[in-house]
C-alpha cells in the first residue's frame, strides 16, 4: 500500500463539489461478472444467479458501484450465452426469473447498480424468429421473412450455388451459410463465434421494434442499463458488394469494414435512445468490435450531439497491438511506446471533445492484463497487478474491471487440448490440426503458443474464492465446467481480502482514492515522454488539482528525468505506490524507480 513521501503542501483530496456535475456512470467502477465461472450454488459446476447473490457483499467491500452480468437468457450456450434463443426467458442453468428479480432487488438494497449484457446483432439459430424466418423464405405468409439476411447466392462457372459475395468470416471460409430448409444462404458476420449465430436484419423496422420491446421488458424490471454486444455491427451495407482483394489467392476476403459502422448505424442508435433509453436513468455501454477510431467514438458518445446515441463504448485498439494485420492468432511483438500512443490518442481526443473514455484491460474475450502487458514471472505478479491498477485507475473515463483482475489473476500458461472450451479456440485448433496433417506441422506449435497467449478460456476459468478444491467455486465433489487453475492459497479471494498488502486491497485503495480525487475521472490528460520505452508517465489536471502518474514497465531499475519533461515536483505528495517501502530514491531532478514500480503524485496546481 501507499507509503508517504510527503514533501509538499498539496491538499489531501479535492473539493468534491466538482463531483456534482458528473453522472453516476461517469464516476462508476463497473465490475464484470462472467456468471458461469463466478459462484456455483447447486453443484452442477456452473456459476448461477444465486451465486452472484451470495457474493453481493464482496462487491460492496471492494468498492465497485455497478455489476455487469454476462448473458443470462435462454441459450444453447455455444458461445457463452451470446447466442440467445429467447430474450425474455432466463436460462435454467443460471436460475429463474424470480432469481433475477431478487438479484436486482438485493443489488439495489446494497446501493449497487446492475447492468445486463445483451446481443442484439444476432440470435441463436434455435430462436423462434430464425426458425420462422427460414421457413418463411418458401412460405411468406409465416412472416419474419426479412428478419435475417437471406440470399439465394449466385451460380459459379459449374452452375453450383455459391455465396452472394466474397466476405471472409473471421475464422475462415465464407460469412454465408447455406440453410437446407430455406434453400438459401444466411449471413453471420461474426462467423467465428459459431454457425449458430445468424445476424438480425436491423433494416427491418419490425426487428428494431421487437428488440426495443425486449430492452423495455428488462428495464421495467429495474435494471440500470445494458452492455450492448457488437453494437456497431447492426447496420450492414445493403448491397453486399464484394470486398476488395487484399488476400491474394483466397476466395474469401477480409470485409470487416463492410460490417462495421454501417450506413444507418447512427440513425438506429439515435432511434433506440429516443424510443427506449431516454425514458430511464440507465447506462448504455456499447461494445464496438471490428474497428472504431477515437473520432468515430466521439460520434457515438459525444454529449454535444443533438440526438444522443450511447453513453460509453468499448474499443479494442490497445488490445490489437499484439495481432498481425488484425488476426488475433498471428502474434506480433509490440513496444511500450505503441501502447502509450494508442492510449494517449483515445484519452486526449475524447476528453478534449466532449466524449468520455472507458478504461479496461481484460474481459471474457481477452487474456489477463498482467500476462499481456507486463510479465507472467511469478515474483513480479503482485507488483505488476498493482502497476496496472495504478495505470487503469489514473486514466480518464469509466473503469471496467473483469472478475479476478482484482486478485491479480494471470493466464494459466498451459495448453491441453481437452481443456479447450471456447468455440473460437476449438475451431481454430481443429483447423490448425487439419493443416498440420497436410504438412504444416510447425504451425501447430505456433497455434499452441497463440492459444496459450490469446485464447478466451484464459479468463473464463473459475473464480478462486478460497483454497478449497476448485477454489471454492463449487462443491469439492462437483465438476466445474472448466477446470479451476491450481494456484497457491495466498492468491485466493478470502486470503487477499484479509491481507493489507494484497492486490485486492490495492484495488480497493485505488477505487477509493479515485472517488476522493474526481480530477482522475474527468481531468485532462497530458502524455509525457511518449518515446520512452520503459517509463509511462502522464499528467491529469483540472482547475482543482493536478496529478502525475509514473510507471516503470520494465523488470529493471530505471530513472526518469522529470525536469526534462517540464514537471515540477517541488511541491508534491505521493498518494500511492505499488512498493511497500519508499526509499530515498529521488534526486532534485530525477525519479529512480525499482522494477515495475509505479507511483501517483499529487502536484501543486498551476491555478491554485
Ligand atoms: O465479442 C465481439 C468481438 O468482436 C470480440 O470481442 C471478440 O470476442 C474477440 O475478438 C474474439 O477473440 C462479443 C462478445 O464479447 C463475445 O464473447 C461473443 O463471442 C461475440 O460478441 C459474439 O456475440
Ligand atoms: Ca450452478
Amino acid at each position: 500500500m501507499g507509503s508517504s513521501e510527503n514533501s509538499g503542501t498539496a491538499k489531501d483530496s479535492e473539493d468534491v463539489d466538482s463531483l456534482d456535475n458528473l453522472l453516476w456512470w461517469q464516476k462508476a467502477s463497473i465490475y464484470q461478472v462472467l456468471i458461469q465461472s463466478f459462484q456455483d450454488t447447486n453443484g452442477d459446476g456452473k456459476g448461477d444467479i444465486r451465486g452472484i447473490m451470495e457474493r453481493l457483499d464482496y462487491f460492496v467491500a471492494l468498492g465497485v458501484d455497478v455489476i455487469w452480468i454476462s448473458p443470462i437468457y435462454e441459450s444453447p450456450m455455444c458461445d457463452m450465452g451470446y447466442d440467445i434463443s429467447d430474450y425474455r426467458k432466463v436460462n435454467p442453468i443460471f436460475g429463474t426469473m424470480e432469481d433475477m428479480e431478487l438479484l436486482v432487488q438485493e443489488t439495489h438494497n446494497r446501493g449497487l447498480k446492475i447492468i445486463l449484457d445483451i446481443a442484439l446483432n444476432h440470435t441463436a439459430d434455435t430462436h423462434e424468429w430464425f426458425q420462422t424466418s427460414r421457413r418463411a423464405r418458401k412460405n411468406p405468409r409465416l412472416g419474419k421473412r426479412d428478419w435475417y439476411f437471406w440470399s439465394p447466392g449466385k451460380l459459379d462457372e459449374q452452375g453450383k450455388q455459391v455465396p452472394p459475395n466474397n466476405w471472409e468470416s473471421t475464422f475462415s471460409g465464407s460469412t454465408w451459410e447455406f440453410d437446407e430448409e430455406a434453400g438459401e444462404f444466411y449471413l453471420q458476420d461474426l462467423h467465428i463465434f459459431g454457425k449458430n449465430q445468424p445476424d438480425l436484419n436491423w433494416d427491418c423496422e419490425e426487428v428494431r421494434q421487437e428488440l426495443y420491446s425486449v430492452l423495455r421488458f428488462w428495464l421495467d424490471k429495474g435494471i440500470d442499463g445494458f452492455r450492448l454486444d457488437t453494437m456497431n455491427l447492426v447496420s450492414k451495407t445493403s448491397a453486399f458488394p464484394d470486398a476488395p482483394i487484399s488476400k491474394c489467392g483466397s476466395t474469401w476476403q477480409p470485409a470487416n469494414y463492410l460490417f462495421a459502422n454501417g450506413p444507418h448505424i447512427h440513425e438506429y442508435l439515435q432511434e433506440m435512445h429516443e424510443q427506449v433509453f431516454a425514458h430511464y436513468d440507465v447506462v448504455t455501454l456499447a461494445e464496438m468490435s471490428c474497428g472504431v477510431t477515437p473520432c468515430q467514438a466521439l460520434q457515438y458518445t459525444s454529449k454535444h450531439k443533438p440526438r444522443p446515441e450511447v453513453n460509453l463504448i468499448i474499443q479494442f485498439q490497445h488490445v490489437e497491438l499484439d495481432c498481425q494485420d488484425g488476426d488475433k492468432w498471428m502474434l506480433r511483438e509490440w513496444e511500450l511506446p505503441e501502447l502509450k500512443r494508442v492510449i494517449a490518442e483515445w484519452q486526449e481526443t475524447l476528453v478534449n471533445n466532449g466524449g468520455w473514455n472507458t478504461v479496461w484491460m481484460e474481459n471474457h474475450d481477452q487474456p489477463r492484463g498482467i500476462s499481456r502487458f507486463t510479465t507472467n514471472t511469478p515474483r513480479f505478479r503482485a507488483l505488476c497487478a498493482k502497476l496496472l491498477a495504478l495505470w487503469q485507475f489514473t486514466l480518464q473515463g469509466t473503469n471496467l474491471i473483469f472478475q479476478g483482475q482484482e486478485l491479480g489473476m494471470v493466464n494459466p500458461d498451459t495448453f491441453s487440448e481437452d481443456m479447450n472450451r471456447d468455440i473460437e479456440t476449438i475451431q481454430y485448433w481443429n483447423e490448425a490440426c487439419e493443416n498440420a496433417s497436410s504438412g504444416e506441422a510447425d504451425k501447430l506449435d505456433l497455434a499452441k503458443k497463440a492459444i496459450i497467449q490469446k485464447g478466451r478460456d484464459n479468463t473464463r476459468i473459475p473464480f478462486p474464492w478460497t483454497d478449497d478444491p476448485h477454489g471454492g467455486f463449487c462443491e469439492p465433489t462437483a465438476k466445474p465446467w472448466i477446470p479451476a487453475f491450481n494456484h497457491e492459497s495466498e492468491w485466493c479471494g478470502i486470503h487477499q481480502q484479509r491481507c493489507p498488502e494484497s492486490v485486492w486491497t490495492f484495488y480497493q485503495s485505488m477505487i477509493t482514492l479515485r472517488k476522493s480525487n474526481p480530477t482522475l475521472y474527468h481531468g485532462t490528460f497530458e502524455a509525457l515522454d511518449l518515446d520512452n520505452p520503459l517509463i509511462w508517465a502522464y499528467k491529469r489536471e483540472s482547475k482543482h488539482a493536478c496529478y502525475l502518474t509514473v510507471l516503470n514497465f520494465s523488470p529493471g531499475a530505471t530513472s526518469w528525468s522529470y525536469v526534462d519533461h517540464g514537471v515540477d515536483l517541488s511541491l508534491r505528495k505521493m498518494l500511492i505506490s505499488n512498493h511497500q517501502t519508499c526509499e530515498a530514491t529521488s534526486t532534485p531532478d530525477i525519479i529512480l524507480l525499482r522494477p515495475f514500480e509505479g507511483r501517483l503524485y499529487q502536484l501543486s496546481c498551476n491555478s491554485q
